[in-house]
């Protein structure tokens, strides 16, 4: 079995960044060898100190919003990844050049007159300021590679029109929590689909799959699985997984996170555990 989980708003608090209400869970699915992948906005540089933290660092992660895949050792490929990084991760893109999306974006908005600050533009205080992120943690946000988190302060047509003018490039729009995020033609769907891939062709059967988000750029992440969670969450926008396995959580949050898996994977609760696992 594979667990997928967004982190901001689903793991972790979308305010203070908690994650004790899942520690139980945390610790159990450690104990029966059960992957929990980390797949995120964040880049591959907040999830270093984060996935330790979380005691997370033998799974693999999704960084980025699908742009970058990190796999630890046991999910390398002998004949295809022989490099890896000096923390012991092979990096896989599936998006495209940050270089290039500043480059569209800067393009864009002076083509549309559109009214957002990339978060490249952010001041690092007010970076602080508006995520609750500790000085240090919001400098590890910024190093970003595949993907260009934008503070959006014009109206929806704006937004659409941007999003038209991005499309063209090939490059997505999508919202996340505070943020509107633009990456290449990936999304956390897609990397979750890879991931499965890479597992089948290692372990030599499909896993059985659970996914846990909050946000609309989750939604094709919960698509991806056999098991999904949309927890409860801070969005104006209706979100609507096409996803028959789909158990909305009535908290927000870790605690809705912990009530999402003893729903699909608790003690009474093996449902779906069919010939997939
Ligand atoms: C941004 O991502 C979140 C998650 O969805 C958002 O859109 O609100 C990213 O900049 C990420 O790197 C950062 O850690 C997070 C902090 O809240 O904000
Ligand atoms: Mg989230
Ligand atoms: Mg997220």
């Amino acid at each position: 079995r594979l667990l997928f989980t967004d982190l901001d708003g689903s793991l972790l608090d979308h305010h203070d960044y908690d994650w004790s209400p899942a520690r139980p869970w945390l610790t159990r699915l450690k104990q029966l060898g059960i992957p929990v992948i980390p797949v995120t906005s964040k880049t591959r540089h907040e999830l270093l100190p984060l996935r330790r933290a979380l005691g997370l660092s033998e799974a693999p992660f999704v960084a980025e919003n699908g742009a970058l895949v990190g796999l630890p050792p046991a999910w390398c490929h002998a004949r295809l990844e022989r490099d890896p990084d000096p923390d012991g991760l092979v990096i896989k893109s599936l998006g495209v050049d940050i270089g290039f999306i500043r480059q569209r974006l800067a393009i864009w908005r002076h083509r549309l007159d559109a009214r957002f600050t990339p978060l490249s533009e952010l001041p690092l205080d007010e970076l602080v300021a508006c995520t609750g992120l500790s000085e240090p943690e919001a400098r590890l946000a910024r190093r970003r590679e595949g993907s260009e988190p934008l503070l959006w302060q014009g109206g929806e047509a704006g937004l659409e029109a941007l999003r038209d003018g991005l499309a063209g490039d090939g490059l997505r729009l999508v919202r996340g929590g505070r943020f509107w995020h633009v990456t290449g033609a990936c999304h956390k769907g897609e990397a979750v689909r890879w991931l499965v891939r890479r597992y089948t062709a290692l372990r030599g059967h499909r896993p059985l799959t659970l996914a846990l988000g909050d946000g609309p750029n989750d939604i094709p992440m919960l698509e991806a699985v056999d098991q999904a969670v949309l927890i409860r969450g801070h969005h104006d926008q209706p979100v609507a997984p096409a996803q028959p396995a789909l158990y909305r959580s009535r908290v927000a949050g870790p605690a809705g996170w912990a009530e999402g898996v003893a729903h699909w994977w608790g003690r009474d609760g093996h449902r779906g555990e069919s010939a997939l696992s």
